[in-house]
């Protein structure tokens, strides 16, 4: 059975008026374009269609809302990373992105979608300090690990954990492709939302 038989599209956020009520509790996804953030949205709630999943790195800055169960929802961030955008729409994602993590109260936890390829990136540690200095907890996903050996994933798994060692921010392996860690993934979910 789906562990969230009942998950849907809540609404899209532009603009900080936009957000949905901040009731219950939410868990946030962030990561650069194309780190595979929609593709881990979709395996971990078994809805092929639910994020959108897209070959070339999207520039729509929407904040989306996705409800799991009652009071408790996933939240799609936009993504960051790419080069090209022109500054204008830099300062708009910045301005949305403190909004958000100012005054969300329902917010408990960051799965920061990081491409095991890359590994952590500045704009990445500066998503996880955001959060830390609010007091939420954060996990980390190293996405597209069936693009690894194992070893070169061992290896990013082990730096990633020790660049976040004098933190509480855990870490693990992921493939949507492989359907590896998707239990662990939704174990950490399921934690947080009580
Ligand atoms: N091989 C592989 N490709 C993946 C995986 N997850 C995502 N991708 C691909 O990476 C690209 C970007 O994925 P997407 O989910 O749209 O990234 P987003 O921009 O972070 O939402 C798409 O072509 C996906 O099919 C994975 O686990 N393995
Ligand atoms: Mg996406």
């Amino acid at each position: 059975m789906s562990t969230y038989p009942t998950v849907k599209f809540l609404t899209s956020a532009a603009e900080a008026h936009q957000l949905s009520p901040d009731t219950g509790l939410e868990i946030a996804f962030a990561g650069r374009s194309n780190s595979g953030k929609s593709t881990a949205i979709n395996v971990i709630t078994q809805r092929s269609g639910l994020a959108r999943v897209s070959r070339t790195p999207g520039r729509t800055q929407l904040i989306n809302f996705f409800e799991l169960a009652p009071d408790r929802r996933l939240v799609d961030l936009p993504g960051y990373g790419f080069a090209k955008v022109p500054h204008k729409v830099r300062t708009r994602w910045l301005q949305l992105m403190e909004h958000y993590f100012n005054v969300r109260e329902s917010l408990v936890g960051l799965m920061l979608i990081v491409d095991s390829r890359r590994g952590l990136g500045a704009q990445d540690a500066a998503m996880l300090e955001w959060v830390l200095a609010r007091d939420r907890q954060a996990h980390i996903l190293l996405t597209k690990t069936d693009k690894l050996n194992r070893r070169d994933a061992l290896r990013v798994l082990h730096d990633t954990k020790a660049a976040c060692s004098d933190t509480a921010v855990t870490t693990q392996l992921f493939s949507a492709n492989a359907g590896q860690g998707l239990e662990e993934a939704r174990t950490v979910m399921e934690r947080w939302l009580g």
